[in-house]
């Protein structure tokens, strides 16, 4: 039948650093999850929803599939095979500049246990090494009958990211718009405002600071101007992290303010006045303090 839409759970699966965030935000054609080169950025749940006319494709980075199953035990793996439950394809991605590691022998084989068709997707072929490529080509990965294809892309420069998403629509099944065809992530705004700052501290600062950091936005309002005002807090568990993240003379926190403004416009698409704090809280990360305040949106952006 003419009219009838596709739509479908696209679940991301690869070890750490394979450009799995950028791989999304290439797909969705704007920002909206963090990455970084620090491994374990992405540390909660978030669906990306693409929708064209006739199709719809939520995107699900699921962290259960990506963790370091340090001993592959039979019950971590069925874990993390049950956290594939209901997805309708899954994106293998694996990088071009270096052989798989037993880290990605890891991710295959809940991959392949799951049983859900896949695509292995090559990723950084900016600095692509050609015999690697040739390797996965001729590997189980892509000999499994469950594999439906393979791309390889460059996330961070869009190459392929187009025609990656032509064949995800070829294979996605029919069914409904599970979402209003406006909404672009099931997170609330606080949520994606909360987790651009943080990735601001895990680009800018080293070693313990990112992973001691915390951050709750305490207001969240638009004003008459057409402005969209943001108050946060930086929780750091230390008063030495608290003066890292400050910085001589403030330069550090300006920087990560004005880097986190920008893109808080781009993804709003309003002027943007951040107002910055950073505050100590030891042990914020043992408390459930910190959760239930970014995780609890009793209310979103206040007009
Ligand atoms: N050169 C290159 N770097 C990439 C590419 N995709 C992602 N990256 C970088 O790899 C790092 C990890 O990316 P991220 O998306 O956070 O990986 P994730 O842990 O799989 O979500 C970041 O520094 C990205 O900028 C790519 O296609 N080429
Ligand atoms: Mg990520």
């Amino acid at each position: 039948m003419e009219n009838k839409t596709k739509s479908g759970f696209i679940a991301m699966a690869g070890k750490p650093n394979v450009g799995k965030s950028t791989l999304i935000n290439s797909l969705m054609g704007q920002k909206i999850v963090i990455t970084s080169n620090k491994p374990q950025t992405t540390r909660n749940k978030i669906n990306c929803i693409y929708t064209e006319d006739n199709y719809q494709m939520i995107f699900v980075d699921t962290p259960g599939i990506h963790k370091p199953l340090h001993k592959l035990g039979e019950y971590m793996v069925d874990i993390a095979v049950n956290s594939l439950n209901g997805v309708d394809i899954v994106l293998f991605v694996l990088e071009s500049t270096h052989m798989p590691t037993e880290e990605d022998e890891r991710v295959y084989t809940i991959v392949r246990k799951s049983k859900i068709p896949y695509l292995c997707v090559i990723n950084k072929t900016d600095r692509k090494k050609e015999e690697v490529i040739n390797h996965i080509k001729s590997s189980d990965y892509v000999k499994n009958e469950k594999c439906l294809g393979v791309i390889e892309t460059s996330a961070i420069n869009g190459e392929n990211t187009e025609e990656l998403k032509n064949k995800i629509k070829e294979i996605l099944p029919f069914g409904p718009m599970y979402y209003p065809e406006d909404t672009i992530t099931d997170r609330p705004s606080r949520f994606l405002i909360s987790e651009l700052i943080r990735e601001k501290i895990f680009n800018l600062t080293s070693q313990e600071v990112p992973h001691s950091s915390g951050v709750v936005i305490e207001d969240l309002k638009t004003r008459e101007n057409g402005m969209l005002y943001v108050r946060a807090y930086i929780y750091m568990e230390r008063e030495s992290q608290k003066g890292i993240i400050i910085g001589k003379n403030g330069q550090m926190i300006k920087e990560i303010g004005q880097l986190a403004r920008k893109d808080i416009e781009d993804l709003f698409e309003m002027p943007v006045f951040l107002d910055l704090h950073v505050k100590v809280k030891k042990n914020w990360r043992e408390s459930d303090f910190l959760i239930r305040n970014t995780m609890e949106f009793k209310n979103d952006i206040k007009k």
